[in-house]
């Protein structure tokens, strides 16, 4: 009896152990094996020393603290002074003194106020390592950076780093509801403990500023672009101003969104329209009284006009018009409007991926400064895959900011195991030739295209207040990922994938090398069993969970599934070429007439911007129904091929993280099939032929798939 007691007593502290591991992210500080490395870091690390002492420096410490302790079992002493050789010295440029400013004048040029520098250097000629930036937030990113070197096992010898963020608002959009709901959210409910808040400051709350400082993310809208005017009352302001405090040590500012007909719903006038003097003011208070509780209030960001939400055209203004004067608001406080350019309307017959840039471009110029447009990366919405959204180049006047889907929407909830990076890149990469060659749309989000002041990337968040986060352990790895883009749309997705394994699992390389390659296909293989070939938009109604090509029965035509893949018996897609809808247009010449044309047009987007038939013969000689279903097959085999990566990875990873992803493969696995199967049973209807050699027969009837119900799939309100 005692003996079980004890073996149930031992699995209980193991598997909390393993389960803290999936809490701790990408934070793990895992013990540094290789022994000639361990001794490298503490001979380079014999003391620290830290000039300032504001919160942010005492956090930067306590993470210097925690790291090494856990990483070399050791903590270098502290010091109040720079004594001997070999010291860690952190603070930021006017806490230093005046020998050690002077030695790193020509760094501190190289960097902006975000920026940090990492430096081995010779002070009193003894050698020093220093971590320091223009204020300390940076410093706390210089720290995080360096345990960052640590965590990779790379050499701290000769260090000479200088890195600053290339945008300036890196921020998460929290699709979080009031009661806790979270809109599309598959990883529980909102961290927002709205109830218990201003009073009780969850230990979670410190937790999530720690992970974003760590990877630049600097803010932070907490609540539903789908919003509630409530958030702006004082009730939810004090809450709000509880969690910008918890905040601000890590850099994070606080955003809220703003309701359009708030002034009405809370602020009892009859009208929202943005020229009412009574409105203009009222917002102008609103702002005031939000900035007297929050000093650094970010600003707001408004959907508007968009899928029922109100805003500016519900009183005959335009887009202009309402963000400008929400704009006025905020600007004497130094805030910023994010508006978003998702509409589309259903009284609007035109193709709804014309609409975002037939509304918008025309405003090019006439926002105020303080604003900043925001647009999702394609035209439609955080499909699998989209060409890049024709709006990016396209206002030259006009700050444009990315706005990624980091929750997995369209891509198997947090269910799936999708690389999202992969995708970011891909975007960031595209040439829109606005320019002329090299007009990346990462030069658009940077500011470099068209010198713009303000920039920024915002993703939908992928957090809830499950133990792990995000639902699925790897789309840890997205946040992480999504972060470390934002503060540089450059990166190779493979090193991030590579910086986010070795900090989350382990530095063998025999784990990393096949887990790498597993992630980074992983993008493919989900467009490749969802919607290969450029489809798009097939998924079930509302909750999006799964296939629904067959779905026509719904309110608006363009939230028709056969509205976007058009299939008859003539063939597939949706022609947005100059014969069809001319969307191609949209984009500049060189790009129109690479998507316009059917022989250069990429094959990955072929179904997006063309109805080709059947037997168009596709680059690798086969027909476009063989192509298509053998993509599918394509599509499940590498699924099955990241479950056989994945089982051979037990001995380098914890059991519960080991077993919750296999689960998850299975899922995974599972429902590629079905994908599969609901669609090509769905089109074969059109195509009337048989399936290839080398797909696999479906396993149930078209009348099965198509009578599946998932009344209650999450993040759907
Ligand atoms: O992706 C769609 C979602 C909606 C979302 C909307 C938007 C917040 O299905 O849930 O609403 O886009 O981005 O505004």
């Amino acid at each position: 009896m005692a003996s079980l007691r004890f073996v149930f007593l031992f699995l209980l502290i193991s598997f909390s152990a393993s389960a803290q591991k999936d809490y701790k992210l990408w934070l793990q500080y895992n013990a540094v094996s290789n022994s000639a490395l361990a001794l490298e870091y503490k001979n380079n690390l014999k003391g620290i020393v830290v000039f300032g002492n504001s919160e942010t420096i005492k956090i930067a410490q306590k993470e210097l603290q925690t790291g090494f302790q856990d990483m070399l079992g050791t903590i270098p002493e502290i010091k109040s002074e720079i004594k001997g050789e070999n010291n860690l010295i952190i603070g930021s440029q006017s806490n230093l003194n005046v020998e050690i400013k002077n030695e790193l004048k020509s760094d501190f040029d190289k960097i902006s106020t975000e920026g940090f520098i990492i430096k081995s250097f010779s002070f009193k000629s003894k050698k020093q390592i220093i971590i320091t930036g223009k204020n300390d937030v940076a410093v706390l990113y210089g720290v995080f950076n360096f345990l960052r070197i640590l965590q990779t096992n790379k050499s701290v010898k000769n260090l000479n780093i200088a890195d600053s963020p290339k945008t300036n608002i890196r921020i998460l959009n929290h699709w979080d509801n009031l009661d806790r709901t979270v809109e599309r959210g598959y990883a529980g409910f909102s961290l927002w403990n709205w109830q218990k808040l201003p009073d009780f400051i969850d230990q979670r709350y410190l937790d999530y500023a720690r992970a974003n400082a760590s990877i630049g993310i600097n803010g932070t809208v907490l609540t539903n672009v789908n919003a509630n005017a409530l958030i702006l009352t004082p009730q939810y302001l004090e809450k709000v101003e509880a969690l910008a405090n918890v905040f601000r040590p890590y850099g994070i500012k606080v955003y809220l969104t703003a309701r359009f007909s708030a002034p009405i719903e809370i602020g009892n006038l009859k009208t929202a329209d943005p020229k009412d003097t009574q409105v203009i003011n009222w917002w102008k208070n609103k702002a005031a009284e939000i900035y007297k509780r929050i000093p650094d209030f970010g600003g707001f960001l408004v959907k508007a006009n968009s899928e029922g939400q109100p805003g500016p055209q519900n009183y005959g203004r335009d887009h202009v018009d309402g963000a400008n004067m929400l704009a006025d608001a905020v600007a004497p406080f130094g805030g910023v409007i994010m508006w978003r350019a998702f509409v589309y309307s259903e009284h609007d017959a035109n193709d709804r991926a014309k609409q975002a840039y037939a509304e918008f471009q025309p405003y090019d110029g006439k926002f105020k400064e303080n604003v900043i447009v925001q647009v999702k990366n394609g035209a439609i919405d955080f499909q699998p895959r989209e060409p890049f959204h024709p709006l990016f180049g396209a206002m030259p006047k006009t700050p444009l900011m990315m706005e990624f889907q980091i929750t997995q929407e369209y891509l198997g909830f947090s269910t799936h195991l999708v690389f999202l990076p992969k995708l970011f890149q891909e975007v960031l990469e595209s040439d829109t030739y606005q320019q002329g060659k090299g007009s990346t749309v990462a030069k658009v989000i940077d500011g470099t295209l068209y010198q713009n002041k303000l920039t920024g990337i915002a993703g939908v968040a992928n957090i809830g207040n499950d133990l792990n986060w995000t639902g699925h352990p790897f789309a840890q790895a997205n946040w992480y990922g999504f972060g470390r883009l934002a503060w540089n749309p450059y990166l190779d997705s493979e090193t991030i994938a590579d910086e986010w394994l070795k900090s989350t699992f382990s530095n063998d390389e025999n784990f990393i090398k096949p887990v790498k390659n597993m992630m980074i296909e992983s993008r493919e293989a989900v467009v490749n069993y969802m919607t290969p070939l450029g489809l798009h938009h097939i998924m079930d109604t509302g909750h999006h969970y799964g296939p629904g090509p067959w779905v026509s029965n719904l309110s608006r035509p363009e939230w028709n599934p056969t509205y976007y893949h058009k299939a008859d018996k003539n063939g597939i897609g949706f022609d947005r070429s100059k014969t069809g809808t001319n969307a191609t247009a949209q984009y500049a010449p060189e790009v129109e007439r690479l998507f316009d044309n059917l022989e250069t047009c990429p094959e990955q987007d072929l179904l997006w911007f063309h109805h080709v038939s059947w037997d168009y013969k596709l680059k690798n000689g086969q027909t476009l129904w063989n192509g298509l279903a053998l993509k599918y097959q394509e599509g499940v085999n590498q699924v099955n091929e990241m479950q056989n990566v994945w089982k051979k990875t037990e001995k380098y990873v914890d059991s519960v993280r080991f077993h919750e992803v296999e689960m998850l493969l299975e899922i995974q696995y599972k429902e590629a099939k079905w994908w599969r199967d609901a669609c090509l049973l769905y089109f074969q209807q059109f195509s009337g032929k048989e399936l290839p050699t080398g797909v696999e027969k479906p396993t149930q009837t078209l009348d099965y798939f198509k009578s599946l119900k998932f009344p209650f799939a999450p993040g759907n309100g």
